[in-house]
């Protein structure tokens, strides 16, 4: 019985440095075939068993099953010891410094003509005015119609202006080729809230179609982007505008006079600058004088820029807003963003705001 213990023993001690020298989970499985498989040793020693006394079958069938425990148990250790050092292997492999300072994904920052347009609606908004905000696509009435363009105007033309899908004939869609018709919808707004908060006798239909009672003026401004059929190295078919209507009871153009010089110097941060009001000619306003700069000092002095039109609103236009022009008066003005930023900043090509190239951009965080 002895010696043949001592086999059992040393089969148990083979099966374990086989599992032992096992560097992979494969190798581990075919270790395991060569001992405990259908062929493997211990089931050759379970058929030599056949011959063997009752009792001997007895003592020697839980002797092979205490040898197959033993080696079933190495087996597992060997299956733990090779899935950890896998796991440790992975952790290593994978293993970061988790003191290492944070990856920066880059801070991103305004476009110059956004950092201009915040800058125009602080300045505006520090002297009462609204900002308008509303919609790109326009009907033909709010774009044209209410500001005075007639039927034939040049610009009502399929040759400048984007029409859209989704009106008529008579009352096309448009993208909007200024940011006029905003300010028609604030002030038909305005005067809508106004008119019937005054005619408190309860009868509405006393309100005449033009109202002339009292109301709080109209400020506002209007920034945003604005569409024309134009592309060169001056002009974008997108671009902005933003355009600013001032109406009361007495408003003339001497306040526009001291509100647009008053933006000037502030929008450009300085008191070095003169204006110049040249006659000119649109068709929601009248009379109409374009609006030109000139710098004494810094690298534009000198030369006459222009930048914004500007009027007392036409009769025809504060009518369309449902006033009475005998007494509401005002005046407006329009300029252009891109323009306007390119002064700040001395950039000479337009196209540059519009290419999304980092290097340029980056330098206005
Ligand atoms: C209402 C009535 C009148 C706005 C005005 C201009 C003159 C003007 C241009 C300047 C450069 C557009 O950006 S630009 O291309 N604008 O010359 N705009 S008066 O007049 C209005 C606006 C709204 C209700």
């Amino acid at each position: 019985m002895a010696p043949r213990m001592n086999d059992l023993d040393s089969l148990v001690d083979k099966a374990k440095s086989a599992f032992g020298a096992a560097a992979t989970p494969a190798d581990l499985e075919n270790a395991k075939a060569l001992f405990l498989g259908k062929s493997g040793r211990v089931t050759e020693l379970m058929k030599g068993m056949a011959a063997l006394s009752v009792d001997e079958k007895k003592s020697r069938g839980a002797a092979i099953n205490l040898a197959k425990q033993a080696i079933e148990a190495g087996l597992n250790e060997r299956r733990q010891a090779l899935a950890d050092a896998e796991l440790q292997a992975q952790l290593q492999a994978e293993a970061m410094d988790v003191t290492l300072p944070g990856r920066n994904r880059g801070q991103g920052g305004l476009h110059p003509v956004s950092l201009t347009l915040e800058r125009i609606e602080a300045i505006f908004g520090s002297m009462g005015f609204d900002v308008a905000q509303g919609p790109e696509i326009e009907t033909d009435w709010f774009n044209f119609t209410a500001l005075n363009t007639p039927e034939d105007h040049p610009a009502r033309s399929m040759h400048d202006t984007f029409y859209v899908e989704g009106g008529s004939a008579t009352a096309p869609n448009l993208l909007r080729t200024h940011t006029s018709p905003m300010q028609i919808r604030h002030a038909v707004q305005h005067v809508k809230k106004y008119s019937k908060v005054s005619s408190n006798d309860g009868d509405k239909s006393a309100v005449s179609p033009l109202y002339s009672g009292s109301m709080p003026e109209i400020r506002v401004i209007a920034p945003g982007r604005t569409y024309r059929i134009d592309s060169d190295a001056t002009h974008q078919p997108m671009f902005h505008q933003c355009e600013g209507l001032w109406i009361g009871e007495n408003v003339s153009f001497k306040d526009l006079k001291f509100i647009f010089v008053d933006f000037c110097k502030k929008f450009f941060e300085t008191d070095d600058l003169v204006l110049r009001f040249r006659p000119s000619f649109f068709p929601f306003t009248e009379p109409s004088a374009e609006i030109d700069l000139q710098f004494s000092s810094g690298p534009l002095a000198g030369r006459w820029l222009e930048v914004a039109g500007s009027g007392q609103v036409h009769p025809n236009v504060v009518r369309n807003m449902g006033l009475d022009p005998e007494k509401y008066i005002g005046f407006a003005f329009g300029m252009g963003p891109d323009r306007l930023t390119m002064l700040r900043y001395g950039v000479n090509d337009l196209r540059l705001f519009f290419d999304g190239d980092l290097r340029f951009l980056s330098q206005f965080q």
